[in-house]
């Protein structure tokens, strides 16, 4: 079977080939962080953005680490497909929207030219929660940051950079690790670039949403099958997606508008009704979903525990949301119809994956609001006892699982652990409520046993 490139276009279904013809976009936006969210989301926007403006916005891709992706993408002219999972049918379409695609390590100096080049007027990332932690010279933050110094350098082309990870205040939380790198890289002329980056260089607030389960070896015979081409990168993802940006940009963007993204004054709203109610349920979903032997999310909404779970939590946590986002019983509904997609193959050990930076995101900012005004948690202490027994030697990789492991130490009682957990992940408030502790230490052996009692 000939493989997925320029030169198969032509004999794709028409409903299936690209939006824009690729030979004719210019990069103007970098992407940092080349995983199958961003071709399943970003990408998508952009490439509709161009194809109904007629502007050239084309994306060059990074990959931070893997140069595999990178050489897979050039082999097939950065053309890629992406699958919508519908529970009636699948709807394969490929994406035009590259224009080349580097590995930052190997390609670092390529990369450098196009974040100073003035006509990438946009920056967006997709590094998950760690990337924001990580802030060494060689790391993304690292990279973006000496970017946007030579940038500055050269006479300040305005540019914006968009955070689209899954961090509450995501521009600022960018900001700042981006401007603790020049602050602390000890150049002579450190302030008078952090102050031609206060005026040049937007970091604006952002939330993506799509469910976007990790690519399986039966995707890629099955996307083979549908487009009549090999292709070596396919994604698939839920029908529904939504982007709200912060209406904050200091330099041209796509029309991502055009596409349905919302451009607001204050994405708060919509960014914590999507973190608590989505993410907050999806991350009580997998560890109790794996104690009790599911395997994907549909799985476990399909048992009648998990649907009265997420009903439950977005009514235990929605009292916290600000007013202004979506109506949270409404969002609640919508939920739980995006899980029970039988069609998804979302797997609950791929969401329950760094779950100690994911649960401070997303539970224990509601979980502190809900206390302090005296009100009961009994969902949120259930889910939290769902993350510790996972802590325990199921494999799921952690960038803390050292230390998750060192709080289970050798003829310590379940109530030590709960707290040394809490500690660890910077919550040593909720380690001494002890009415908290004792409720989720109570839901142990339950869970041991493979039962969600709610
Ligand atoms: C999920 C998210 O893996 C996870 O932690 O909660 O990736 C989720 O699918 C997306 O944020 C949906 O927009």
């Amino acid at each position: 079977m000939d493989r997925l490139n320029r030169a198969a276009l032509g004999a794709l279904p028409p409903a299936s080939r690209p939006r824009v013809d690729p030979t004719e976009l210019r990069t103007r936006i970098v992407h940092l962080g080349i995983g199958a969210f961003h071709r399943a989301h970003q990408a998508l926007y952009t490439e509709s953005a161009a194809a109904r403006s007629g502007e050239p916005w084309g994306i060059a891709a990074v990959a931070p680490r893997s140069a595999a992706t990178v050489d897979a993408l050039r082999a097939q002219d950065c053309l890629y497909s992406v699958t919508e999972r519908r529970p009636e049918d699948d709807v394969p379409r490929v994406v035009g929207a590259l224009t080349g695609a580097y590995a930052l390590g190997r390609d670092g100096a390529l990369v450098h030219a196009l974040l100073t080049d003035p006509e990438v007027t946009v920056v967006t990332l997709t590094i998950t929660e760690k990337g924001y932690r990580a802030a060494g010279p060689d790391t993304v933050i690292g990279h973006l940051a000496a970017g946007l110094a030579a940038r500055m350098r050269s006479g300040a082309a305005p540019v914006s950079v968009v955070s689209c990870d899954n961090t509450a205040d995501n521009g600022a939380v960018l900001s700042r690790a981006v401007r603790d790198v020049v602050r602390n890289s000890g150049r002579p002329d450190r302030e008078r670039i952090l102050d031609r980056m206060a005026e040049a260089v937007a970091f604006p607030a952002t939330v993506v949403d799509r469910i976007v389960p990790a690519t399986t070896p039966g995707d890629l015979t099955a996307t083979a099958t549908a487009l009549g081409v090999h292709d070596a990168l396919p994604v698939s993802g839920e029908p529904y997606r939504q982007w709200v940006l912060e209406d904050r940009f200091t330099a041209p963007r796509p029309p991502w508008e055009l596409d349905g993204a919302l451009l607001v004054p204050d994405v708060a709203p919509y960014q914590l009704t999507k973190l608590r109610l989505l993410n907050g349920s999806h991350s009580a979903l997998a560890p109790l979903g794996i104690a009790a032997g599911s395997t994907t999310v549909a799985d476990a909404m399909a048992e009648g525990w998990g649907e009265r779970l997420v009903k439950a939590l977005c009514a235990e946590v929605a009292p916290t949301l600000p007013d202004g986002g979506p109506d949270p019983a409404r969002y609640a509904d919508d939920l739980v119809a995006r899980f029970r997609n039988p069609a998804m193959k979302h797997l609950l050990r791929q969401i329950a994956a760094d779950g100690s930076l994911k649960i401070t995101e997303r539970w224990l900012p509601a979980l502190r609001a809900l206390r302090e005004r005296g009100a009961a948690t009994p969902v949120l202490e259930l889910a939290l006892a769902g993350w510790v027994n996972l802590t325990r030697g199921h494999g799921i990789p952690d960038p803390a699982q050292d230390a998750l492991t060192a709080c289970w130490r050798t003829g310590a009682d379940d109530t030590a652990v709960v707290r040394a957990l809490l500690t660890t992940v910077g919550a040593p408030d909720l380690a001494d409520d002890s009415a908290l502790v004792t409720a989720v230490v109570r839901h142990l052996p339950a869970l041991r046993a493979g039962h969600v009692d709610i």
